[in-house]
């Protein structure tokens, strides 16, 4: 083919052999949303095939070779009624259809695993409970509900898996999250559909899902030896929260020790579910939710602490389910737990950090 230029039918030859109409259906929800899909889609082209016959054929019955004179008929509230009811009928079955996959895209079962996902210009990086961190990619199992926490450094993100059927904006200064239960081994396109910046359209990754066995053995390879609520208990003790926060009767500040999942009643009267987004709001933005019966001492952490260092702190509050567990991180401040049955090798991670934090951060 000379006549034609070669990267067009490079492209040509592309786009033919990798055209999909449509992506796998990879997960739970993606064969519900395609239903609604499909059911739009055949709406819309009977309303087209009678929109084209009326129009084709009263162009024809009444053209002006038939009747030379125009006839005026003035309305008729039979017709009227059934062209208005019928696509009304029409649009709150896909409301109310919309509705419910909606809410079901957006609730998160309760036994989900969750999942931390941080966006930033231009990359990915998921952080799963046990520590392990990937950029741009992302291990989970078949069969099991997986919840994800977004949350951006920077920039609007939106992070769009198609085979799963799902999307969800990943916003600068709030969790948002999304869930779903892969069905099928595959790697899956992962975009960023948010237009965020200049390398926008490199922002993205793989989707790996992975057979439960699988999924163990990787989790076990990648891991660093230190999971999210060890590091979040080192910045714990380093950021000195513990200070305020020791648990004991006469502490300045509330006892953490069970307090995610519970409802909290702030000084100004409104109550509060303590989840991850609160934790975080109260870690950054203390003074504006005070718990009540406490004076509003605590100081804002607000560009000292990383969102990841963040995540490992509310994962760590997440986990404190007695004030002996306080107790313990106050009594070993650089020590891990040692139930973990990993406590030297562990330590001199904790001590070095998993990573290399930004100038004028505390490690985390
Ligand atoms: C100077 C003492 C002080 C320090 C240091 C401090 N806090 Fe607080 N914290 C408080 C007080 C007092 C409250 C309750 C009033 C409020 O909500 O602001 C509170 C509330 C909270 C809450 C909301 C939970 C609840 O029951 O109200 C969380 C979560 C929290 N702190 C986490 C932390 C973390 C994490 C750190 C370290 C990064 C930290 N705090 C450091 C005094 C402190
Ligand atoms: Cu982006």
């Amino acid at each position: 083919m000379d006549h034609i230029s070669p990267v067009l039918w490079h492209f040509l030859i592309k786009w033919l052999t990798n055209f999909q109409l449509y992506p796998p259906e990879a997960s739970k929800i993606a064969p519900q949303m395609d239903a609604l899909y499909f059911f739009m889609v055949l709406v819309s082209l009977i309303g087209m095939t009678i929109v084209v016959l009326l129009l084709t054929s009263f162009s024809i019955l009444y053209s002006k070779k038939r009747h030379p004179v125009a006839v005026q008929i003035e309305g008729s509230t039979m017709l009227e009624a059934t062209w208005t009811i019928i696509p009304l009928g029409l649009f709150l079955i896909m409301f109310v259809w919309g509705a419910l996959i909606y809410f079901r895209v957006y609730t998160p079962p309760a036994n989900a695993m969750n999942i931390y996902v941080v966006g930033k210009q231009w990359m990915w990086k998921a952080e799963h409970p046990g520590g392990q961190h990937e950029i741009n990619a992302l291990h989970i199992p078949t069969g099991r509900p997986v919840q994800l926490t977004l949350i951006s450094q920077d920039v609007f993100h939106s992070f769009s898996i198609p085979a799963f059927r799902v999307k969800r904006e990943a916003i600068p200064g709030r969790y948002t999250s999304v869930w779903f239960e892969a069905t099928e081994v595959g790697t899956y396109h992962l975009f960023c559909t948010q237009y965020c910046g200049t390398n926008h359209s490199a922002m993205i990754g793989d989707i790996v899902v992975l057979s439960p066995d699988d999924y163990k053995k990787w989790l076990n390879q990648s891991t660093n030896g230190m999971s999210l609520s060890q590091n979040g208990e080192r910045l714990f003790a380093s950021l000195s929260c513990s200070a305020c926060h020791n648990g004991r009767p006469d502490a300045r500040g509330p006892s953490l020790a069970g307090v995610y999942g519970t409802k909290l009643t702030l000084t100004n009267g409104q109550t509060t579910l303590a989840d991850e987004a609160y934790l975080r709001e109260a870690i950054l933005n203390p003074s504006e939710h005070v718990t009540q019966g406490f004076s509003p001492i605590m100081p804002t952490y607000q560009g000292q602490i990383s969102e990841d260092g963040v995540i490992s702190l509310v994962e760590y509050i997440k986990g404190l389910n007695s004030n002996d567990r306080i107790e313990q991180t106050l009594n070993t401040t650089t020590l891990l737990p040692d139930g973990e049955g990993k406590a030297p090798s562990a330590v001199k991670k904790a001590a070095a950090g998993p990573t290399s934090a930004t100038q004028g951060m505390v490690k985390q």
